[in-house]
């Protein structure tokens, strides 16, 4: 069924220059929507319109907006299996990874309803007398998100609920190969009572969507801008926002490393691997990029990855499979590029690479047209070549060897992303020596890169983000601004660090 679907600002369908067809990528042929673009000019507008929302959103009582984020969860969750379908319809992403991705809204739904009646801030003695201090939580004021589509609905969620939980106006940019997926989830949270202008969707392309941002910018109507994507477009929305003083949330692209130790449980090792590696078609910003294997395993873990990665289930999304399709054939474009990094000295240990076509079969599947690939491991991958330094969003995970652990440590941190990692070891000491070492903001021990919790601090270091952290009450500092209050009642002019009781100690006391 295909929709036509257009931005949506103070409630109202906004204009738009050109459209764009997203499709399904398990077959590229059928349009999922038609999806009318707005230009830079209507993402500024949404950012005043936002501006204009705010200012009685904020006014609304924190637990009252607590009250709209928990029916944002009720709202999802009786909506589940729909945009679950949506979703795999419209990325490939198989059935059962799609629900759990509508599993995660709720479960930050569910996290934030409650700090809507916490919100804390504190009271702080004050040096002096009838004083009294307070801290308190101020929404930053609009918040302009831009996310990715490889999880079109659960990622923007980490950032769209507690942004509104904190009495924040959203202009969220979806991408627009996922754009039917994040018109559904707007409509939902549009039904749970936000008021017209609050929550704001505009469809465009990322050209039109970065000189939106800097008009918004240049007239101070965006005061937090959030992105998940690539750590190329992230530096230049870092550089954007830092001329404005803003300091964006990035959530940016990783080189994942999965170290193994000699002690590790190798099956369990390879369970972790093929899931980080090829679950999502590789296609997480937590996905394996890198397995650092001990020397001494090195062999028997390759021989049974490559097996493993050989009976993996690849195919139609609506079944119970592995991996679906690329996300796009943007995507898709790229991947193959990175395909021809493969050197003379890697050696491809999964067999074929590149598109499953009639021609280049998986078993019995011949891709039946859809942007699917085969799951590539290249042993033999080492420091400088492209595949070991850069991140490669798809279907295709390097192995390493090492000697020592702080071997692999070095390793795992030379390509200079920090987002995820992962250790397999049975003894406790490596695992801490490797989490002190590492200079990824996420570290696991004994599972995969992916699939973190929606209420633990995620986020990277380096090339993978600035040091910004979403989920769980992290992420409150991003969309809200500590404000400090000093009241005094003395009915006199008390002059800090001026006019403090002193108490007189005798230092030169010592005991007998
Ligand atoms: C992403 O790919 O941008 O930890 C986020 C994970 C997921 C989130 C991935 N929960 O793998």
């Amino acid at each position: 069924m295909s929709r036509h679907i257009v931005s949506i600002v103070g409630g109202k369908e906004a204009a738009a220059t050109t459209t764009y067809e997203s499709t399904n990528p398990a077959r590229p042929s059928e349009i999922v929507a038609r999806v009318g673009m707005a230009d830079a000019g209507t993402f500024a507008d949404a950012c005043r319109t936002a501006k204009e929302a705010q200012r009685e959103w904020a006014r609304v009582p924190a637990p009252v907006r607590g009250r709209v984020i928990a029916s944002i969860g009720r709202l999802v969750e009786a909506n589940t299996e729909r945009l679950a379908r949506l979703v795999t319809e419209e990325i490939g992403k198989p059935y059962a990874e799609a629900l759990g991705e509508v599993r995660e809204i709720v479960d930050t739904c569910d996290f934030f309803l409650g700090e809507g009646r916490r919100l804390y801030g504190q009271t702080v003695p004050s040096e002096m007398p009838d004083k009294n201090l307070f801290t308190f939580r101020n929404p930053v004021g609009v918040a302009a998100v831009v996310t990715a589509g490889n999880f079109p609905v659960a990622v923007p969620s980490w950032y769209l609920v507690p942004a509104l939980l904190c009495g924040n106006a959203v202009v969220w940019k979806p991408a627009e190969y996922a754009a039917a997926s994040a018109h559904a989830m707007f409509q939902l949270f549009v039904a749970a009572g936000l008021p017209d202008g609050v929550l704001n969707v505009v469809f465009a392309d990322g050209a039109e969507t970065f000189r939106g941002l800097e008009l918004a910018l240049d007239e101070g109507s965006v005061n937090k801008v959030g992105f998940t994507g690539s750590s190329e477009v992230g530096r230049k929305i870092g550089e954007l926002t830092g001329r404005h003083l803003q300091s964006a949330c990035l959530e940016l692209g990783g080189k994942n490393p999965m170290v193994i130790m000699p002690d590790a449980d190798l099956d369990l090792a390879v369970e972790g691997a093929l899931f980080s590696g090829f679950g999502t078609a590789g296609q997480r910003c937590t996905s394996l990029g890198t397995v650092i294997v001990h020397e001494s395993v090195h062999d028997a873990f390759v021989e049974r990855f490559a097996r493993a990665v050989g009976e993996a289930r690849i195919g139609d999304p609506t079944r119970e499979v592995l991996a679906g399709p690329l996300l796009d054939q943007k995507f898709a474009e790229r991947y193959e590029e990175y395909l021809t990094w493969i050197q003379p000295h890697h050696t491809v240990v999964s067999g074929n690479t590149g598109k499953i076509t009639k021609d280049n079969p998986r078993g019995d599947f011949d891709g039946e047209g859809g942007l699917y690939y085969h799951p590539v491991v290249v042993d033999g991958v080492k420091p400088g070549d492209r595949l070991f330094m850069e991140e490669t969003f798809g279907p295709i995970v390097g192995v390493t060897t090492f000697g020592t652990l702080d071997e692999a440590i070095e390793l795992a941190n030379l390509p200079g992303y920090g987002l995820s990692s992962s250790i397999y070891t049975t003894n406790p000491k490596n695992a801490f020596r490797f989490r002190e070492g590492i200079s990824a903001g996420m570290v696991s021990v004994n599972n995969s890169t992916s699939g973190a919790e929606a209420h633990l601090p995620f986020g990277g270091n380096g090339k993978s983000g600035n040091g910004s952290r979403q989920s769980g009450m992290w992420v409150l500092d991003q969309f809200t601004r500590w404000q400090a209050m000093n009241w005094d009642h003395s009915g006199r002019l008390q002059k800090a660090q001026m006019d403090v009781a002193e108490i007189v100690p005798d230092l030169d006391f010592r005991l007998p």
